[in-house]
């Protein structure tokens, strides 16, 4: 095994990643991507991913260029069961999270974070209402429960978590969602657990 991971320290997405694959205790090689310098865009990258996005996951000559894939791909090679479940049920409830992480959490806090952070042309009267659907959504969820998906860790908090711990770089403010606050100091808690990159203190 010789893992690679093609990371940009900003970027939520690729923090997921390298989260994932210090919680499961994988030793890997990182390859800083310069996203400021176009790294990102380069001959040499856009080889190994079409898109041109970070982060790509590299395992000898299997190449993963989506943080969920490369999520699911960990746990399903080096993790046991307990991230990502077999039984037809526990595995749907955890793409309930991945498909959330790509579809409302994205167009939510990480396009807010884009547009404070980095000057993206959003609509962010847009990710202000989708990061409140989700929040809310994610408060009533979280009322009576440790764990997104099981109870007890899995990919699904893995690839959650990222983005909303810096929600606030992107003017979304999570204080007042205390089961939200709750669980993401309990994915905090877990062991070798490494912090998101914070741009904002
Ligand atoms: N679906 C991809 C999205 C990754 C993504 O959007 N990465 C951003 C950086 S955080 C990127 O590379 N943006 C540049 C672009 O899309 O051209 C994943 O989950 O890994």
């Amino acid at each position: 095994m010789a893992l690679t991971l093609y990371d940009t320290p900003v970027s939520g997405h690729s923090h997921r990643v390298r989260l994932c694959l210090s919680l499961l205790d994988l030793k890997h090689d990182t390859v800083i991507i310069d996203m400021q310098n176009n790294d990102h865009k380069a001959s040499e990258y856009l080889a190994l991913s079409p898109l041109g996005q970070v982060p790509t996951l590299k395992d000898d000559d299997v190449v993963i260029t989506d943080s969920c894939a490369a999520l699911v791909y960990l746990a399903k090679k080096y993790g046991n069961d307990q991230w990502l479940p077999e039984d037809p049920e526990g595995a749907a409830r955890v793409q309930r999270w991945l498909s959330t992480a790509s579809g409302e959490l994205y167009r939510g806090p990480v396009l807010a974070r884009s547009i404070k952070l980095f000057g993206r042309n959003y609509d962010y009267d847009a990710t202000v209402m989708w990061s409140k659907r989700l929040l809310d959504w994610m408060e009533q969820h979280l009322a009576n429960r440790q764990w997104l998906a099981e109870d007890h860790a899995t990919i699904a908090d893995v690839a959650m978590y990222s983005y909303l711990r810096v929600a606030n770089e992107g003017g979304i403010d999570i204080t007042p969602y205390s089961a939200v606050t709750k669980w993401l100091g309990n994915v905090e808690n877990l062991d070798r657990f490494i912090p998101m990159y914070k741009s904002v203190e």
